[in-house]
């Protein structure tokens, strides 16, 4: 992609409104536009980092055995009414009629109508579990909608639903998401810890938040940093490891401020483990019991006798996570942003220094293009005449995690290459590709 074609509307200076990092660099980079509050329009920059997060995450779903379907963003009331949330939920929920005056909303979140949909359809224990998750925006008429994507009113969440028989299997659901959540941000090169927490409007007396270390986030923590050093890599999905993972992790006191309790914490964290810190919840899982199932009747047959189901659900802020990225990876001292590479809207960009009436560095970095495409490499051209310093500051911003140069001195053999926040190299194009592949496949 030329950049002159590209449409990436950046910013001169960060916008003055936004307060957070992520929020002034997606403005400022042209990754998202404000349509109205709390509500955004995704360019190709921010739609290209969203969409790889989503493939992830519906990745990482599949891994574990849950199945993709697709509900729709606007729902009838009768299912709320069924369940009694319908009033419970408050303002937050956008209610709208429809020209035969039917309330409708559009939906927060979707424990009911998927509830409706399996209750329909699956009517022996034979069948369970069933886990199923879709990728769907979501409207929460929030009172303080802020810091742009992060927490905003429409917004773009990968949702799961589990049904089982019995508690003991309901929870072995929940232990499959717990693993996959982890495998999850780990592929983002994120390390988020999952957190006991509050249960809120989605209910329920299990939860974990997932939550990632960053001075901005809203979530306060208190946690044993010994935390950070469990290891999941040798998890896998049977029963048994998946409950000795959760122990790993509940070994230590970890919880949000909802949560928080002084004496509790002291006495379990030595203090020089004690840390209390703000992070992003990017993720969140919760266990219910039948507190959908019993009030919207969704039973299966067990031997003759009628059971109502046990479901939990599970969230992703994919959308979220685009801004949850920016903080955790960006640098404020060098003002230098790198996207882990397996959500960079890019994968290397070119930069060539162009003189007036001399082409010559464009046509290299041309066909430099074209190589870097046969092997798959998407990547971005800078073809403007501006001078090679803002060029790179450009460049730096917008966090492709490699830089080609092609100045005056171009010498096929040793390109000038560069990793950000790594020294630069002066390497082959095989030697390019290598590097860039090999980044890829980690
Ligand atoms: N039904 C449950 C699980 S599917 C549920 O809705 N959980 S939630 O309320 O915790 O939301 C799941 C995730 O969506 C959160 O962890 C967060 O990452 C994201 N999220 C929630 N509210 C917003 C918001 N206003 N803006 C952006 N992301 C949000």
């Amino acid at each position: 992609m030329y950049f002159s074609k590209s449409f990436i509307p950046i910013l001169k200076n960060n916008p003055t409104e936004a307060k957070i990092k992520s929020h002034q660099l997606m403005l400022r980079t042209g990754m998202i536009k404000q349509s109205s509050t709390g509500i955004y329009s995704w360019l190709p920059l921010g739609f290209k980092v969203m969409k790889k997060i989503e493939q992830i995450v519906r990745e990482e779903q599949n891994r574990v055995g849950v199945q993709e379907i697709l509900m729709p963003t606007i729902q009838s009331s009768e299912i709320w009414k069924e369940s009694g949330r319908y009033d419970d939920y408050g303002e937050e929920m956008l209610r709208i009629k429809d020209r035969q005056n039917r309330e409708m909303l559009y939906g927060p979140t979707n424990e009911e109508l998927v509830t409706e949909i399996f209750r329909s359809s699956v009517k022996s224990y034979k069948s369970l579990p069933q886990l199923l998750y879709h990728i769907q925006w979501k409207f929460r008429d929030e009172l303080r909608p802020r810091f742009g994507i992060m927490r905003c009113r429409e917004f773009y969440m990968k949702d799961a639903y589990s049904f089982d028989i019995s508690d003991e299997e309901a929870l072995y659901s929940y232990n499959k998401f717990f693993l996959s959540y982890l495998n999850t941000f780990k592929r983002m090169d994120l390390s988020a810890i999952p957190m006991a927490a509050d249960t809120g409007p989605i209910g329920g007396n299990l939860s974990h938040e997932f939550i990632i270390l960053a001075d901005t986030g809203e979530s306060k923590i208190f946690t044993d940093k010994r935390i950070f050093e469990v290891d999941s890599s040798k998890t896998t999905i049977d029963k048994n490891s998946l409950t000795k993972l959760r122990e790993n992790f509940e070994n230590y006191y970890s919880v949000t401020d909802e949560k928080f309790n002084k004496n509790e914490f002291e006495r379990n964290v030595p203090e020089e483990y004690r840390l209390k810190t703000k992070g992003i919840e990017v993720g969140h899982i919760f266990y219910f019991g039948d507190k959908y199932s019993k009030p919207m009747n969704a039973s299966v047959d067990y031997n003759g006798k009628k059971e109502f189901v046990k479901m939990g659900s599970y969230g992703v802020g994919v959308s979220r996570l685009v801004g949850a990225i920016i903080e955790a990876k960006y640098d404020d001292k060098n003002e230098i942003m790198k996207w882990p590479m397996s959500v960079s809207p890019y994968d290397c960009c070119i930069i060539p220094i162009i003189n007036k009436n001399d082409n010559s560095n464009l046509e290299k970095a041309t066909n430099i293009l074209n190589i870097l495409k046969k092997h798959n490499l998407d990547v971005l051209i800078d073809d403007t005449d501006e001078n090679i310093s803002s060029k790179i500051k450009k460049f730096n911003l917008l966090g492709i995690p490699f830089q080609i140069i092609i100045g005056k001195n171009f010498n096929e053999q040793k390109i000038e290459f560069k990793e950000v926040f790594k020294d630069t190299l002066f390497i082959s194009l095989d030697e390019i590709i290598k590097t860039i592949k090999n980044k890829k496949s980690n």
